[in-house]
C-alpha cells in the first residue's frame, strides 16, 4: 500500500486509519509547496490535484471520506475503524460524510483567508468562523449523551474530524476550550497511541 500525503489535516486522517488498523505502508509526501500535486503523474491518478491519496493492490482511491471507508471495508475485520453492527456503521459513515460537508471545507477555507497575504476578507473570516463555530456546537450536542466517540465506538466519524480540530486546539482557539465535552472528546483521539503515530506522517 503506498499513501500520497503531506503534513496536513486530510493525509493525517490516513495515516491515523492505517496506524490503527496496523498496515504496513509506505509514504510518499507531494509537496504542495512545489505544486507536485499539479505534474502529470500525480493528475493521471488524482485529476482534482489534492492528497490524499492512496494505492491499494493496483487500486488508486483519492477523497479522504472514500479511503477510509475503502480501508473500514476491506482492511478492518475486528471493525476498529468501521463497526461491524449495521446501525452503528452507518452512524460512523455519516459523521465522516458530516465532517467533509462541513468541518473540513469550513476550515480548509477559514485557514486559506487568514493566510491570504495583504488585505484579509473580514466577512469571509467572520462568515467560515461563525459556521466553524455552528459545527461545533453540534459536535457538543452529540456528545451531550455522554457517549465516548461521535458513533459511541471509536470510528472512522472522529479520525475525519480530529487532525482538523486539533489545530485550532493547539492554537488555543477558545471556540474549542468553552467547549468542554469537545475538548475531551479531542483529548481522548488525541491519547491513542495510533493517533500520535499518524499524526507524525510525513515525517
Ligand atoms: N475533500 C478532499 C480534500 C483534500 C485536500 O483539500 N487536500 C489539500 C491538502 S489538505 C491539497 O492537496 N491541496 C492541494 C491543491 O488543492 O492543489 C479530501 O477529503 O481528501
Amino acid at each position: 500500500m503506498r499513501l500520497y500525503t503531506a503534513a496536513t489535516p486530510n493525509g493525517r486522517k490516513i495515516s491515523i486509519a492505517l496506524e490503527e488498523l496496523g498496515l504496513e505502508y509506505d509514504t510518499q509526501w507531494v509537496h504542495l509547496d512545489k505544486e507536485e500535486q499539479l505534474e502529470e503523474s500525480f493528475l493521471a491518478m488524482n485529476p482534482n490535484h489534492k492528497i490524499p491519496v492512496l494505492e491499494d493492490d493496483g487500486q488508486v482511491i483519492w477523497e479522504s471520506g472514500a479511503i477510509l471507508l475503502h480501508l473500514g471495508e476491506n482492511h478492518d475485520p475486528e471493525g476498529r475503524i468501521l463497526p461491524k453492527d449495521a446501525k452503528t456503521r452507518m452512524e460512523a459513515i455519516q459523521y465522516a460524510f458530516f465532517q467533509t460537508g462541513g468541518v473540513g471545507p469550513n476550515l480548509g477555507r477559514l485557514g486559506a483567508a487568514l493566510r491570504k497575504e495583504g488585505e484579509k476578507n473580514a466577512e469571509m473570516i467572520e462568515i467560515f468562523l461563525g459556521e466553524v463555530k455552528r459545527l461545533l456546537g453540534v459536535i457538543d450536542r452529540i456528545l451531550s449523551d455522554d457517549r465516548e466517540y461521535l458513533a459511541g465506538p471509536y470510528s472512522i466519524g472522529d479520525i475525519m474530524h480530529f487532525p482538523w480540530l486539533k489545530i485550532m486546539q493547539d492554537l488555543g482557539a477558545k471556540e474549542i476550550s468553552e467547549l468542554p465535552r469537545v475538548e475531551a472528546w479531542l483529548n481522548r483521539i488525541h491519547d491513542r497511541p495510533a493517533v500520535k503515530r499518524g499524526m507524525a506522517v510525513p515525517e
